[in-house]
């Protein structure tokens, strides 16, 4: 999400976190894909056609406000008996071949919890916060603009940059269910490219090298044999639908349309919120039913909740005006008490988003 606060710290801040202290056609082509990609797709289909939107948060079930690396816990599911219907991850760390993840999550537990999720007939999101493959910076290491460019135009960032995608295909297709079938997951690589926080975003490269770059983690990932991937597309608040647009990669490698928009400002932020996030979503839409894709709110959130009645009557009113397939909030961190966009017992906007979870647009998974 965008930092809001300095980048330096947020940087420092992730890197010493740590719990023990497709409409698209991939190339790829095979059945093990089609089933993969179609039963996640026929799980968002679903969603759609019940005119239902499925409730997600991110590292769910790994950690909470208060606790960390448990098993079988979460605070959404601590505050309305149900876990969230969609589990959002990140694979930041995969690529410099790191065990934990960049928010100290252990793939492996990420790779159980994606089995289990699945199981339980629920949805797997996977961001990824990556360090870049020309000089290791972090993603938030914004002072060099030529790190796209070099990733994806010259052949020893190319060759690194493939590197760091092999990393990526390995997990996914380590991603099997009980029966040794694929597991299909969502995958939505260079987010909030339309900002300036990462070094991705839309100041820091060329229109044409952010599209190489989408093309060569689609080729690379489906000749690498990954085919149980959903591809989404989430750029953050923007102006209109040319910009939102913009730096679309193109029909073929995309399946999900999606924005990541967040409510800053606490109570005084609400009224731009609301405008924000309506304008985005109504934009999300129009592209999903013009590109016959899938559309989604897939990242969103209020850090700390101040608004004590924000899920019912800031966050649903949106919702309900621009029903999508899902929408995600983003992480309860553990170690950093005010790092939270979901509630926990005894929070002040617990009651409320109980009556959130109970409304009959909103779907979560029973336990
Ligand atoms: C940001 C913050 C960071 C975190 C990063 C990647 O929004 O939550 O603490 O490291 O996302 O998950």
């Amino acid at each position: 999400m965008k930092p809001y606060i300095p980048i330096v710290f947020i940087s420092a801040f992730a890197s010493m976190v740590s719990c023990s202290g497709s409409g698209a056609k991939s190339t790829a082509g095979d059945t093990a894909e089609y089933s993969a990609t179609e039963t996640l797709r026929a799980r968002l289909a679903a969603a759609q056609k019940s005119g239902t939107v499925m409730f997600g948060h991110h590292d769910d079930p790994v950690y909470g406000h208060s606790w960390c690396g448990d098993s079988g816990r979460s605070d959404v599911l601590e505050v309305c008996g149900s876990y969230p219907a969609v589990m959002s991850w990140d694979l930041g760390g995969l690529e410099t071949g790191d065990s934990l993840n960049l928010d100290g999550v252990p793939f492996d537990r990420i790779r159980n919890e994606v089995i289990a999720q699945d199981a339980r007939g629920g949805i797997n999101t996977f961001s990824w916060h990556l360090r870049n493959a020309i000089d290791g910076g972090d993603s938030w290491s914004v002072s060099d603009s030529t790190i796209v460019g070099r990733m994806v135009n010259d052949s020893i960032g190319t060759d690194a940059f493939k590197a760091q995608l092999a990393a990526l295909a390995k997990f996914f297709n380590s991603l099997t269910d009980e029966n040794g079938n694929k597991i299909g997951v969502i995958f939505r690589p260079w987010h909030e490219h339309t900002g300036g926080w990462f070094w991705w975003g839309a100041p820091l490269c060329s229109i044409d090298d952010y599209k190489k770059m989408w093309h060569i983690t689609r080729s690379e990932l489906d000749s690498l044999g990954v085919d149980n991937v959903l591809y989404a597309y989430s750029p953050d608040r923007v102006a209109d639908i040319d910009q939102y647009m913009e730096r679309y990669p193109g029909d073929e490698y995309v399946d999900i349309v999606g924005a990541d928009v967040y409510h800053f400002g606490g109570a005084d932020g609400t009224d731009n919120y609301r405008e924000d996030a309506s304008r985005a979503l109504s934009i999300v839409r129009r592209v999903a039913e013009s590109h016959n894709k899938i559309p989604a709110f897939t990242e969103t959130g209020c850090e700390s909740i101040p608004v004590d009645n924000w899920w019912t009557e800031v966050l649903l009113p949106v919702l309900r005006a621009n029903p999508v397939s899902y929408v995600v909030v983003w992480r309860n961190a553990h170690d950093k008490p005010g790092h939270f966009y979901a509630p926990y017992p005894g929070h002040p906007s617990a009651d409320s988003f109980k009556a959130f979870s109970k409304d009959s647009l909103i779907t979560l998974i029973q336990k």
